[in-house]
C-alpha cells in the first residue's frame, strides 16, 4: 500500500513538471499503459488472497482515478495556456488608427477635359468621340490639306501605314459626324492627338478641344462670342479679352489666330476661321447654303495657365508629388 502512494506521489510530481502535452501522454502510459506501474499492480491482484482482494482491488482503482484525474487537470492547464499563449501572439489592438485605403483622382488633363465639355454643354454643344487613327482622308484631304503640305510629312507626323495616321488633331471626328448628320450641327470633340515633336512646351501626344457650329447663319461674331464666353468662364475672369489675328489653315476661310490677355499682355491660346468650302464639299454639305465656324485650343495649354504649371511634360511624368497636387 506503500507502494501505491508512492506512485501516486511520484505521479502527480511528474505531471506537475511537465508543459507539453506529447511528453504528458508519455507520462500517462508510465503508470496507466500496458507496462505502467499501476496497470502492473492490477495484475498483481491475482496472486492476493480472496480476502485481501477486494480491498487492495479498491485502493488501486482510488489511485488510478486519483491519477486520471490529475492527468485531465493538467491536461486542461496545459491546453489553456496553449490558448493563452495564442492569443497573446494573434492578439490585435482594435483601438489603432486604421491604415486607410490610397484613394485615387483624376489626372489634371482629365480634370480640365471635364470642365471644358461642361462649358461648352452649357453653351449647346453636344460632344462627339472618333479613332486615335484614322485614314489619310479623314485627317489630311477631308480637311482640305493638300498631297504635299508639311503637316503630312513623316516628321511631323505618326504613320501606321502609307494611308493610316495617328491623328493628328481631333477634326477629323467632326468629319465623320458631318458625314452622319444634316445641319444645324453644334458640336465639340476633345481628345488626344500625336505630332512628331517634343520640348518643354510640346509633347507627342497631347490634347486638342475643337470646336464646330454649322447652320444656315453663323459668323465670325458668333465664333468671337463662343470664345470669348468660354474662355471667360474657363478662367473665371469676366474681363478677359480675346484678340483675333488674321492667320492661315487649309480647312478655314478666313481664318484666324487667337490670343487671350493675361498679366498685361497677349497669349496665343488657339487658332478658329469659318470652315472652308471644300471641307463642307467633301462632307457633301452644301456650301451655298450653309456656312460654319470652327475653332481649336490646345488642352494641356489651358490646363498650364489655369494651375500655374510652366513645363508640359509634368503632366505625363506620373510623379505623384505633381499629380496629388490636384486632388
Ligand atoms: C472642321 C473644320 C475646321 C479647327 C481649327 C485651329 C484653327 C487651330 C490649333 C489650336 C491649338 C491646334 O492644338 S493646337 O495647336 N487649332 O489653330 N483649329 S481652326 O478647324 C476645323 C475643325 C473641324 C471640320
Amino acid at each position: 500500500m506503500e507502494e501505491l502512494q508512492q506512485i501516486l506521489d511520484q505521479a502527480l510530481a511528474q505531471f506537475s513538471k511537465i508543459s507539453d502535452e506529447d511528453h504528458l501522454e508519455q507520462a500517462k502510459a508510465r503508470y496507466l499503459g500496458r507496462d505502467g506501474s499501476l496497470t502492473a499492480m492490477l495484475k498483481g491482484l491475482g496472486k492476493l488472497s480472496a480476502e485481501e482482494r477486494p480491498k487492495a482491488g479498491a485502493r488501486i482503482n482510488q489511485v488510478k482515478q486519483a491519477i486520471e484525474a490529475a492527468l485531465q487537470e493538467r491536461r486542461d492547464a496545459l491546453g489553456q495556456a496553449k490558448m493563452a499563449a495564442r492569443l497573446a501572439a494573434e492578439s490585435l489592438d482594435v483601438t489603432l488608427p486604421g491604415r486607410g485605403m490610397g484613394s485615387g483622382g483624376l489626372h489634371p488633363i482629365t480634370r480640365t477635359l471635364k470642365r471644358i465639355e461642361q462649358l461648352f454643354h452649357s453653351l449647346g454643344f453636344a460632344t462627339t468621340e472618333g479613332p486615335e487613327i484614322e485614314h489619310d482622308f479623314y485627317n489630311f484631304t477631308a480637311l482640305n490639306i493638300p498631297e504635299h503640305h508639311p503637316a503630312r510629312a513623316m516628321h511631323d507626323t505618326f504613320y501606321i501605314d502609307p494611308n493610316h495616321v495617328l491623328r493628328t488633331h481631333t477634326s477629323p471626328v467632326q468629319v465623320h459626324y458631318m458625314q452622319e448628320n444634316k445641319p444645324p450641327l453644334k458640336i465639340i470633340s476633345a481628345g488626344r492627338v500625336y505630332r512628331v515633336d517634343s520640348d518643354a512646351t510640346h509633347s507627342p501626344m497631347f490634347h486638342q478641344v475643337e470646336g464646330l457650329w454649322v447652320d444656315e447663319e453663323v459668323s465670325f461674331a458668333n465664333l468671337k462670342g463662343v470664345v470669348q464666353d468660354f474662355l471667360q468662364r474657363f478662367f473665371e475672369q469676366d474681363d478677359l479679352e480675346v484678340r483675333f489675328r488674321p492667320s492661315f489653315f487649309p480647312f478655314t476661310e478666313p481664318s484666324a489666330e487667337m490670343d487671350m490677355s493675361w498679366r498685361g499682355g497677349w497669349l496665343e491660346i488657339g487658332g478658329c476661321g469659318m470652315v472652308h468650302p471644300n471641307v463642307l464639299k467633301h462632307v457633301d454639305i452644301d456650301s451655298e447654303k450653309y456656312l460654319g465656324f470652327a475653332f481649336g485650343l490646345g488642352v494641356e495649354r489651358l490646363a498650364m495657365l489655369r494651375y500655374g504649371v510652366n513645363d508640359l511634360r509634368q503632366f505625363y511624368e506620373s510623379d505623384l508629388r505633381f499629380l496629388k497636387q490636384f486632388n
